[in-house]
């Protein structure tokens, strides 16, 4: 298998080598870090990772104004630029656990672009207070009354792209910036008649570090699903 795993990263100094060990221990999986000039010196450890395992670990630093959108944007254009057959997305945290690659590479044989779910079965989310687990079941059910989307978890940032299909997405009209960015991506895949499943896992909210959602992104997400709406009418 032929599999990149892109990770943006913002301060993630504690927590990238672990995910990395997680990663690599998957044959065939290579990982590609985005870091934004983290002034904790994740960009630095990334660079260690990436000399320590030759061929395996990539590191892309950006320059300029920081933001979740644009580090995706150019680590899966970067991703496509290789051979990768699948492409898969993941948050540096913890939250997503490495153990769930397999699943979801395997489940791309049948969909075109597979999330890692929270909502299949349940609520499947720990140490999370519970005012964040409605905030977020309210998120999902609103993006697809007014997008249309189908799947249970809109929002996550874990997901698996078969190459074909993310090549299809047109990364540069992708305008927003947090969260919004996945609805958008999804959305476009969904009009492109992209098969998108699902697959079980246990999120856990991170113990290190600080998260970076900001009331500008959660506003952002309010009006993102509109916005495509009304695009897709036009
Ligand atoms: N390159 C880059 N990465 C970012 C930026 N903001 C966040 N990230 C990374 O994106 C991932 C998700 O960010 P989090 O802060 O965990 O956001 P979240 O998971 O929605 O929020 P929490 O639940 O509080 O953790 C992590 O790997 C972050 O390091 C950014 O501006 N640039
Ligand atoms: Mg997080």
């Amino acid at each position: 298998m032929n599999v990149m795993v892109v990770v943006p990263t913002y301060n993630e100094r504690d927590n990238l080598p672990v995910l990395a060990q997680g990663i690599l221990a998957h044959e065939g999986f290579r990982l590609l870090v985005v870091d934004d000039g983290s002034p904790d010196g994740t960009g630095q450890i990334a660079d260690d990772l990436a000399a320590a395992h030759p061929g395996r670990v990539e590191v892309l630093h950006r320059t300029g104004p920081r933001g979740l959108g644009r580090s995706y944007i150019e680590g899966l254009q970067r991703a496509l630029s290789t051979n990768a057959e699948l492409i898969l997305q993941m948050d540096a945290d913890l939250s997503h656990d490495p153990q769930y690659l397999p699943a979801l590479a395997a489940a791309a044989q049948h969909y075109d672009v597979v999330i890692g779910s929270r909502y299949l079965q349940g609520v499947s989310v720990v140490n999370w207070p519970l005012h964040r687990i409605f905030l977020s079941a309210f998120a999902n059910r609103y993006i697809r009354m007014v997008t249309g989307l189908s799947p249970r978890d809109c929002t996550s940032g874990f997901r698996c792209w078969r190459r074909e299909t993310l090549a299809r997405i047109p990364l540069n009209r992708v305008f927003s910036g947090g969260y919004a960015f996945l609805v958008e991506m999804l959305f476009h895949a969904a009009r492109d008649g992209s098969r998108i499943g699902e697959v079980p896992i246990i999120f856990v909210e991170r113990r290190q570090g600080e998260s970076k959602v900001s009331s500008t992104v959660l506003l952002e997400s309010l009006i993102t699903p509109w916005r495509l709406r009304l695009s897709s009418r036009r």
